[in-house]
This record gives C-alpha cells, sequence and structure tokens, in this order.
C-alpha cells in the first residue's frame, strides 16, 4: 500500500513535467550557472535565470501579455549576474525538450544603470542575437534547429563581440510547431554583465518590446505543420525581427548583394577583407568530419556544429 501511494505521487509530478521544457542551466566558459528551478521550493532560490512558474507553453493568446517577455512570473531577478566578455559563447542546457518541429530565437536588452535585478525588460530594448528554424528539407519532414535541442538539450550561442559593456537580460526561445496552427513559446530570461571593449549599443531601428514583437498572423506563427504548403516549403519565416548585424546600424532583413562598381575607381583600394574562400551560403556545410571546402559563412550566419561530426552556417 505504502508502495503504490508514493508510485501515484510519482507518477502524477512526472505528469506535471511530462513534455515541454525550459533552460535549467547556462554555461559560460568554464563556469556552470544553475537556471532556476520551477518544480522546486521557490523559497531561498537564487540563480541568473529570472523565475518562471512552469515548463508549460505560452500560446498565441500570451503575445498581448507581459508572459511573453520573460514567461510567467518572469519579471524580477532574484540578485545574481552572470559575467560574460563580449563575443564569447552562453551554452544554454534545456532541462528537458521533446518537440519537434521547433525554432530557436535569442535576443538581449540592455538593463539601466541601476541593473537588471529590479527592472522588468519592459519597452522597446530587445535585440535578436541568433535565430534558426528549418535547417534542411520541407517544413513538414526536414530537419529543424531544435532537432539538435531534442537530441542533445544545448544550443550554444555567441554574445555580438561588438556588444558595449554593461548589464543585460538574455532571453532564450523555443518556438514549437507541432501542432497545427497553434504554435507553443518557451521563453526563458536571465542577467548578464557583459565584459570587454565593444563599444556598440543596436540601433532603435534593431529593437522590439515584448509584448508588440509577435502577432498571431505573422507567418511564421499562423502556422500549420500539416498544410500541403508545409509538405513542399523549404524555408521557414522565423518570427521577429532580423538578427542585430553588431554595428550601430540596424541589420537588414533580405540583404542585398553589394552593388558592382561600373567605373574605375582611382582612390586606393582599402585592405581587402574578403575571405581567402568562397563563403559557404547559409545552411550549407561549412565543417565536420573529412570536409575540406571553406570554413568561412556569409554575412548573417555563423558556423557551428550540428551534431558531431556536422557543422552549418547557421
Ligand atoms: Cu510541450
Amino acid at each position: 500500500m505504502k508502495f503504490s501511494s508514493v508510485f501515484t505521487v510519482a507518477s502524477s509530478l512526472l505528469a506535471t513535467v511530462s513534455a515541454h521544457g525550459g533552460v535549467g542551466k547556462y554555461t559560460i566558459g568554464s563556469t556552470v550557472y544553475t537556471g532556476w528551478q520551477p518544480y522546486n521550493s521557490a523559497s531561498g532560490q537564487k540563480s541568473i535565470q529570472r523565475q518562471y512558474s512552469s515548463f508549460n507553453p505560452l500560446y498565441t493568446s500570451d503575445l498581448s501579455t507581459v508572459n511573453i517577455r520573460c514567461n510567467n512570473a518572469g519579471t524580477l531577478g532574484t540578485g545574481m549576474s552572470a559575467s560574460v566578455a563580449a563575443g564569447s559563447s552562453i551554452k544554454a542546457t534545456w532541462t528537458q525538450w521533446t518537440h519537434r518541429p521547433s525554432a530557436v530565437m535569442i535576443y538581449m536588452a540592455k538593463c539601466p544603470s541601476s541593473g537588471c535585478n529590479s527592472w522588468d525588460g519592459a519597452g522597446k530594448v530587445w535585440f535578436k542575437i541568433d535565430h534558426a528554424g528549418l535547417i534542411s528539407g520541407t517544413q513538414n519532414k526536414g530537419i529543424w534547429a531544435g532537432d539538435q535541442i531534442v537530441d542533445t538539450l544545448e544550443w550554444t550561442t555567441k554574445v555580438p563581440a561588438s556588444l558595449a559593456p554593461g548589464e543585460y537580460l538574455i532571453r532564450h526561445e523555443l518556438l514549437a510547431l507541432h501542432q497545427a496552427n497553434n504554435p507553443q513559446f518557451y521563453p526563458e530570461c536571465a542577467q548578464l554583465t557583459v565584459t570587454g571593449s565593444g563599444t556598440t549599443n543596436p540601433p532603435s531601428s534593431a529593437l522590439v518590446a515584448f509584448p508588440g514583437a509577435y502577432s498571431a498572423s505573422d507567418p511564421g506563427i499562423n502556422f500549420n505543420i500539416d498544410s500541403s504548403a508545409a509538405m513542399v516549403a523549404t524555408t521557414y519565416p522565423i518570427p521577429g525581427p532580423a538578427v542585430w548585424d553588431g554595428t550601430g546600424n540596424p541589420a537588414p532583413s533580405n540583404p542585398d548583394p553589394e552593388p558592382v562598381p561600373t567605373t574605375l575607381v582611382t582612390m586606393p583600394a582599402p585592405e581587402p577583407t574578403v575571405p581567402s574562400c568562397n563563403p559557404v551560403a547559409k545552411y550549407q556545410q561549412c565543417g565536420g568530419k573529412g570536409f575540406t571546402g571553406c570554413t568561412v559563412c556569409e554575412a548573417g550566419s555563423t558556423c557551428r556544429a550540428n551534431g558531431e561530426y556536422y557543422s552549418q552556417c547557421l
């Protein structure tokens, strides 16, 4: 009898957290920062991550609410911030993630000079530093960025090298698309102290607000994975702005090729910054086991591991 009542409690807890997910820790260099643990008692918890109440998703009905910013109850910090140098990597590790397909979107926001801890992230302050959606194949059957998180529970992203030092929030978000016309949003925020010699703040044209950045009618949100269109489409419009290009100018969402000069230029040409190989197009292979081609990605993408033996421009 005793055994069966213990079993009942355990399985109902499992049912609560059996699907869905959230970031459970962050790794910067060799330092691991435990995230907020929503299924532990809030009492005494301190984390660089903002509080949130569960692994449950947010829906399009939440897009107009403050919950979409840093998840439910994610308004304030618990007193910690992680130091990270501009240009270095942050690895997020999800406690669990099961949804294919899903897209990954990562934003930052500069906190006021008083710091992040008592700032709620309101206003047009968020800029995107990374995103990835459909990697290859069709929307319905292809490989999605979130597949890597299903497989490894990890996503590594770089703090822009040009970013000015200061206090920032970082917002990791997964968008699960497995249910037709019922997208699920999973955002969590953490507090960072960015160090380094960067001098750039994103221009206002690169900034969005949460709520406000997404609309239920955005093509990547009003989305049916089972539609006949999704059986053939080989690109996916990731919601939100373009990834900030690291300059004081807005990142173009559809960059045009550089114009080719049609007249002779007599001024001395600037030192060429062109890489010694032809940059690899987004989503194409740029490294991996036995790969001998160019390892430099075209502007707007970076070469990253997608599985053990394969790297792609993402
Ligand atoms: Cu779920």
